[in-house]
């Protein structure tokens, strides 16, 4: 097959815009915290299709877009979704996480208790085509999944917040409900359940801080690796 190229319409920046837009972008995501406690207020059906849409911008194995997201309002299938996901987290926090876990999660404060199921306005569910998967039943290869979807849950992630909304990366453990109660083809695993809103008001997050620069980036500009 002959490759189809076309333009790409790029704007040549010089290094002290770039540098701008980079500490700009940067100060911006640094205001994003997750949230567990969620307004009612309604957000428009409209912007979750905008944040959907800046999601499947991701870049992907092979383009093949292995991701559908399932965005749902209906208050009956969230309470549905609410009842199977603490059905399960109970079990998780009741003995299925090891003790070291559960330390590890003391500071953010979870329980199995998962009220914004409920009252987020929007949950909407990611879920990884792990194959794909024709009308006709046909199935065809998609490659690095689960690096495509994480991609893909990460921009919209960054696309909730520039939209000034709230998410939350929950993943009940195990989380296959969410297949059966959306009635996804068998080709979908679900992999992140994140509900969009307004935060509740006065909502209040763990005190947590973000590794230094020092810590998370490595720079070699000329000197060789050191040798081990
Ligand atoms: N899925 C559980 C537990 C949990 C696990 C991790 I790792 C977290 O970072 C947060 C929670 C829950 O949602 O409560």
């Amino acid at each position: 097959m002959t490759p189809r190229f076309i333009d790409y319409p790029f704007t040549h920046r010089p290094a002290a815009e770039v540098l701008e837009r980079a500490r700009a972008f940067r100060a911006a995501l640094e205001t994003r915290r997750s949230v567990r406690e969620f307004s009612a207020e309604p957000v428009p059906r409209a912007v979750i299709e905008e944040l959907v849409r800046a999601a499947s911008t991701a870049p992907s194995g092979a383009h093949k877009q292995p991701w559908t997201f399932v965005a749902i309002a209906d208050p009956a299938l969230k309470s549905r979704i609410r009842a199977a996901a603490e059905r399960e987290e109970k079990l998780a926090y009741g003995g299925r996480m090891s003790e070291e876990w559960k330390r590890d999660l003391e500071p953010l404060g979870t329980t199995w208790e998962k009220p914004f199921l409920e009252v987020a306005p929007w949950l909407v569910v990611l879920f990884a085509q792990e194959h794909g998967l024709a009308a006709d039943g046909t199935t065809s290869k998609h490659y690095y999944v689960h690096e495509s979807v994480g991609i893909a849950a990460g921009m919209f992630i960054a696309a909730v917040h520039q939209a000034g909304l709230v998410t939350l990366t929950h993943t009940p453990s195990p989380m296959g409900f969410l297949a059966e109660i959306l009635a996804r083809p068998r080709n979908e695993k679900a992999y992140l359940l994140l509900p969009v809103g307004y935060p509740a008001p006065g909502v209040q997050v763990p005190d947590l801080a973000r590794k230094p620069l020092d810590q998370v980036l490595i720079v070699r500009e000329s000197a060789p690796p050191p040798s081990r």
